[in-house]
């Protein structure tokens, strides 16, 4: 037998793995027994091998040496930024709506459904950071298409502090905690993000997003989620679009105050990742209707007077609206946080026929660096062979070995053309499915700059700050005041004073106030164009699915009102928490109920509305009174029914205040209004009482 015969027979595609065996169990734990990474069973794992009792552990003991070697292995670098996220799987179903518009099969097919895994984050904390700081939030959802992966990594923020990536070390460093004592961790409240922003004024419109209640959402199920840079789609003719993509979500958007916030990230770090982890598994689905604004492609890369190409600038929807075009249904929690949501590697470059890149000078760099960077988080370049970032559609790269490779590809001849293997694996053309990229002239001289239209820093953080109502803006003027109010440097509060008297005078002069500085004059812009889309206050109520509704009782309340109330908020979707002063079953006769939590253990922060039970005593426990004066506080709906009226008195609560409802008995009228009042998401009415200070700003 000659060296060719050999080669023969272990000819075979070059794209599959071993041949015969398919995916092995991802995973990777079999059997009864413990046993060694070898399959070795063990008879102990509690004992070092030691010479007797008291005696030295041995060098010989090589369960004791791999164990613990793998265990300090056992971290990856954490990413550099949006560290601390969590995820979920789900669904993605196509409206068929995008047709027209793009050829990408997971969009165009009306019915058409595919898998998703979508991780949600904080940017600049590191991973054991809390949920609720205020930040930018990252929306990242792969899309595993039939076509390959899609993956849309956006945040909840519609634009970006910068518009060139090269800028993104020098915002990240500045954002990050300050490198001599590295602190402070996931704050954006220190001098060295005020010093940048303030001097990259362009920074100026993602600030006030971040400034905004958009900063502190309620969870990860009432966000927006915005795809920021603009995007080409491509359609079966071959016509182009420009495109931005939105999620709007079923829930409505909605958020912490700024107090809930802060006692969150003590109380309750896991604020939001709970949130969704718990709402799944209650069957409280994470819902998002998947959007486009299309614009046409008329080589001008601009619309209305707005540069697409700058990730700075919105394109309000009143002026093109944002079509729907899918639904994303987030139902599956992650089996094992490690093995899914730490190791999912995004990229923006991962893209299918029907959807391509602009030259937005941050989205460039963007296609740059996501795969760099899992080169170092992975440790190498078969990341994609890793169960979450495996495709859903056959493989076939010729990309080989290299740092853990997981597959036994077969074939000999892993290049192209090639006359061996079949003379596979075949190109193809659009036709067959090929990513051809549609053809763009590029014409220009080298250089470092940036056009003139992205110079215009103000309009549209104006725009935004008065497209907004009394309350929110009273919220943006608290934080610019708490974040300003936390640097030492009093040259970056004037500087950042004199970049908020660009964008309004009323909101200048009230920060100042609030800092004991002297307002500066600026020029602000003039009449801008209003979007009240982008207000997230709403005058109808919308769905309570997943929201929480606390009902205090105790042992003398009144239990069947209190069955009666917890189905009715199931029926709604919503989530009822009975909480009484001590644990177990609350017992009425033959009628139970179960307390899901104890004034110990609760705080306020978890409850989108609290109703109190007739008959709950003590009433004046000191617990329940802060409970429920911050719950009047944070201008969420207060409510009691009977002589449960007694605890709210007790907290110093005014029955006849806006969103405090009373009634006698728990009956459908009842239970109707609170729903409306949750679906409201707030009583903002409430807000000057309860929320102004005595000290400037004055309002
Ligand atoms: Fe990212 N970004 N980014 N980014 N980004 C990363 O990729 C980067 C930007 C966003 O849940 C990193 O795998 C550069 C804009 C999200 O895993 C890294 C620039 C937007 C996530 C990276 C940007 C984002 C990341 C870190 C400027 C909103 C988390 C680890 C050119 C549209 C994805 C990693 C997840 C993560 C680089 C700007 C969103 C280092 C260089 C704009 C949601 O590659």
């Amino acid at each position: 037998m000659n060296a060719n015969s050999t080669v023969r027979k272990t000819r075979g595609s070059p794209g599959s793995t071993n041949g015969e065996v398919a995916d092995f169990d991802p995973r990777a734990q079999s059997g009864r027994y413990l046993t060694t990474a070898q399959g070795l069973r063990l008879p102990d794992t509690d004992h070092s091998l030691k010479a007797g009792n008291r005696g030295p552990s041995l060098l010989e003991d090589f369960h004791l040496r791999e164990k613990i070697t793998h265990f300090d292995h056992e971290r990856i670098p954490e990413r550099v930024v949006h560290a601390r996220g969590a995820a979920a799987h789900g669904v993605f179903e196509a409206y068929g709506t995008a047709a027209s518009v793009t050829k990408a099969g997971f969009l165009a097919k009306k019915g058409k459904k595919t898998e998703v895994f979508c991780r949600f984050s904080t940017v600049l904390g590191s991973r054991g950071s809390a949920d609720t700081v205020r930040d930018t939030r990252g929306f990242a959802v792969k899309f595993y298409t039939d076509e390959g992966n899609f993956d849309l990594v956006g945040n909840n923020i519609p634009v970006f502090f910068i518009q060139d990536g090269i800028k993104f070390p020098d915002i990240i460093h500045a954002g990050k905690p300050q490198p001599d004592r590295e602190i402070p961790q996931a704050q954006s409240a220190h001098d060295t993000f005020w010093d940048f922003v303030s001097l990259h004024t362009e920074a100026t419109h993602h600030v006030f997003w971040n400034m905004s209640d958009r900063g502190i959402p309620r969870s990860f199920r009432t966000m927006e989620g915005f795809g920021v840079h603009t995007f080409r789609m491509i359609n079966r003719k071959g016509e182009t679009s420009l495109v931005k993509f939105h999620w709007k979500p079923v829930a409505g958007v909605h958020s912490l105050v700024w107090e809930e916030a802060q006692i969150a990230a003590g109380c309750d770090p896991d604020f939001h990742r709970r949130d969704m982890a718990d709402g799944i598994e209650a069957g409280a689905y994470l819902e998002y209707e998947l959007g486009i604004q299309v614009m046409p492609d008329d080589g001008t890369d601009s619309y209305g007077g707005i540069d697409l190409l700058d990730p700075t600038k919105i394109v309000p929807e009143e002026m093109v609206p944002v079509q729907l075009i899918g639904k994303l249904t987030l139902n599956r929690n992650p089996t094992n946080y490690f093995a899914e949501t730490e190791q999912v590697a995004f990229h923006t470059g991962n893209l299918v026929p029907g959807i391509e890149p602009t030259n937005d000078p941050l989205l460039q760099a963007r296609l740059f660096s996501y795969l760099d960077t899992q080169l170092t988080r992975l440790g190498g370049p078969n990341f994609t062979q890793l169960p979450i970032n495996r495709p859903h559609c056959p493989v076939n790269d010729m990309l080989r070995d290299g740092m853990h490779q997981n597959a036994i590809h077969t074939g000999h001849a892993p290049y192209r053309p090639t006359s061996i293997d079949n003379g596979e694996p075949l190109v193809a053309d659009a036709d067959e499915g090929g990513y051809v990229q549609t053809p763009r002239p590029v014409e220009g001289s080298t250089v470092r700059a940036h056009p003139a239209s992205f110079d215009d820093h103000f309009t549209q953080a104006a725009m935004f700050y008065r497209s907004l109502t009394y309350v929110e803006q009273a919220h943006i003027i608290e934080a610019f005041t708490f974040e300003l109010g936390k640097c030492y440097e009093q040259a970056i509060k004037k500087r950042q004073l004199e970049v908020l008297a660009s964008v309004d005078a009323d909101l200048c002069k009230q920060v100042a106030i609030g800092l004991g500085l002297p307002a500066p004059r600026g020029k602000p812009p003039g009449d801008v164009f209003l979007s009240p889309a982008l207000s997230q206050v709403i005058n109808t109520p919308g769905p309570i699915n997943g929201r929480k509704i606390g009902i205090i009782a105790g042992a003398d309340s009144d239990l069947a009102g209190v069955t009666k109330l917890v189905q009715s908020i199931q029926r709604l979707g919503a989530t009822p928490l009975v909480t009484a002063p001590l644990g177990g079953v609350l017992k009425s006769g033959r009628r139970s109920v179960i307390v899901e939590r104890t004034l110990l253990t609760a705080r306020s922060i978890e409850y989108d509305a609290v109703v109190v039970a007739a008959g709950t005593k003590p009433t004046r426990d000191i617990k329940l009174i802060v409970l429920l004066q911050e719950v009047f506080r944070h201008c969420k709906p207060v409510s009691a029914w009977g002589d449960g009226t007694a605890a709210l008195a007790a907290a110093g609560i005014d029955l006849d205040a806006a969103g405090v409802l009373v009634a006698d008995t728990v009956d459908k009228s009842f239970t109707d209004a609170l729903a409306d009042a949750v679906g409201l998401h707030r009583v903002w009415e409430r807000a000057v009482d309860v929320m102004a200070s005595e000290v400037a700003p004055v309002l």
